[in-house]
């Protein structure tokens, strides 16, 4: 047996199973980017590899997974900021035509070239926390041209940045001033005119509405994810997050792969969620910069065994956030996740929220060697901390990336 890259004398927290999954004084192998043998250093079957690293005793982690970010926008929304400190509301601004519409404008308005040079630093600053996944949402568009080049532009960050992309398109984010008044009819063009260039075009992996007061109603939502479904598209949620629309039994009428936010769903929704296989996906960043006060159903969530996955949600309205590890924090201070959970919430609960829970999330043979080596002595230290990065090197498939684009 040899290797194209061997790990040794490292303390793994592999999240497989319980807890971190730790694994003290370990080794992996890595052949064709995958992960070939784990287990103890003692253990190892053979010493033969191209590349040796010696961990000298760091922690390593499986690659992160950011499971819901909306990375690819122009403009901000820092004026809107100040307003809310002034005492405006989100849904306030959203009613006046800023919000989600005001980063539509600036979106439409930026080139390919210029979003992409946006998006590729927020990429970077994500990889430098160790993701090396990340689902990038459209939505900042709603019409033809400009989702189909935000989807171009998701795809090609993947790409040129070397961290795996997971597409999805938002169609049903919020109506778009050509159709002021008439929901039905944007949802039957996104259905019948942009789905079908999107799949012809391969560029999206799933799809997502904000079923929401301030957006689109249960039954246009379902609508929409009948067409979806139609095109063997995969179904994520935005929901119940500032309001209990039933959005996570609709996730779970679907199969979808995740409901996401999730701050007022019942323990009905909750417990559809587990009977569909649902993931619920948790957004410390925006329930905070909302100072929201009503918490996800966490005990629920536990009691009925639904994983729970964190993501960034990064976005220019409610969570301008580009650091996953803020989001640990976060979490356990705000939601009161334990540290393991919330470091399994950004690994082996978000891969699943992906649909990728085979291919990444943990560090087991056969998943991809995608890892990051920690200047840690404890893993709970990842979600403790705030504003410290201590990633000694983010690997991809058992090669190191560079801090720049590759
Ligand atoms: N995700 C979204 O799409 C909306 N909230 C959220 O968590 C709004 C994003 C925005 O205000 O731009
Ligand atoms: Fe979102």
């Amino acid at each position: 047996m040899s290797f194209d890259v061997l790990v040794r004398n490292a303390r793994l927290a592999t999240m497989a199973g319980d807890g971190y999954g730790a694994l003290e004084n370990a080794a992996f192998g890595v052949q064709d980017g995958r992960i070939t043998w784990i287990g103890r250093d003692a253990d190892l079957p053979s010493d033969v590899a191209d590349e040796t690293i010696d961990a000298e005793q760091r922690w390593v982690t499986p690659g992160f997974v950011d499971a819901h970010t909306h990375l690819v926008y122009a403009g901000d929304r820092a004026r809107e900021f100040e307003m809310r400190l002034e005492g405006a509301t989100y849904e306030e601004l959203a009613h006046a035509g800023g919000g989600i519409l005001s980063t539509v404008r600036a979106t439409r308005a930026a080139s390919a070239e210029t979003l992409f040079a946006i998006a590729e630093r927020r990429v970077l600053r994500l990889r430098a926390e160790g993701v090396t996944t990340i689902e990038i949402k459209s939505g900042y568009g709603l019409d033809v041209e400009t989702e189909l080049r935000l989807l171009r532009v998701a795809r090609e960050l993947g790409a040129r940045c070397d961290v795996r992309v997971r597409t999805t398109y938002l169609g049903a984010h919020a109506l778009p001033p050509e159709y002021a008044g008439r929901a039905d009819a944007y949802i039957d063009f996104a259905c019948g005119e942009v789905l079908p260039r999107i799949v012809r075009e391969g560029l999206a992996d799933r799809v997502d509405a904000f079923c929401e007061g301030i957006g689109f109603t249960p039954e246009q939502t379902a609508r929409f994810f009948d067409a979806a479904r139609a095109q063997g598209l995969g179904i994520t949620l935005h929901a119940d997050q500032l309001t209990d629309t039933g959005g996570a039994a609709l996730a779970a009428r679907y199969g979808a792969q995740s409901a996401d936010h999730l701050e007022h769903t019942s323990e009905a929704g909750v417990a559809a969620l587990a009977v569909s296989g649902t993931v619920a996906v948790l957004l410390p960043g925006a329930y905070y910069v909302l100072r929201e006060t009503q918490l996800p159903p966490i005990a629920a969530l536990r009691a009925h065994g639904v994983p729970i996955a964190l993501a960034t949600d990064s976005n220019p309205g409610t969570s301008p956030i580009e650091s996953i590890l803020l989001i640990l924090n976060l979490a356990c201070t705000l939601f009161r996740l334990t540290a393991a959970e919330a470091l399994a919430g950004i690994t082996r609960c978000g891969a699943q929220a992906l649909g990728l829970g085979d291919e990444v999330g943990t560090l087991e043979r056969g998943k991809f060697a995608d890892f990051t080596l920690w200047d840690i002595d404890h893993p709970a230290q990842l979600a403790y901390a705030l504003g410290v990065n201590p990633a000694r090197g983010v690997y991809r498939r058992g090669r190191l990336l560079k801090p720049s684009a590759n």
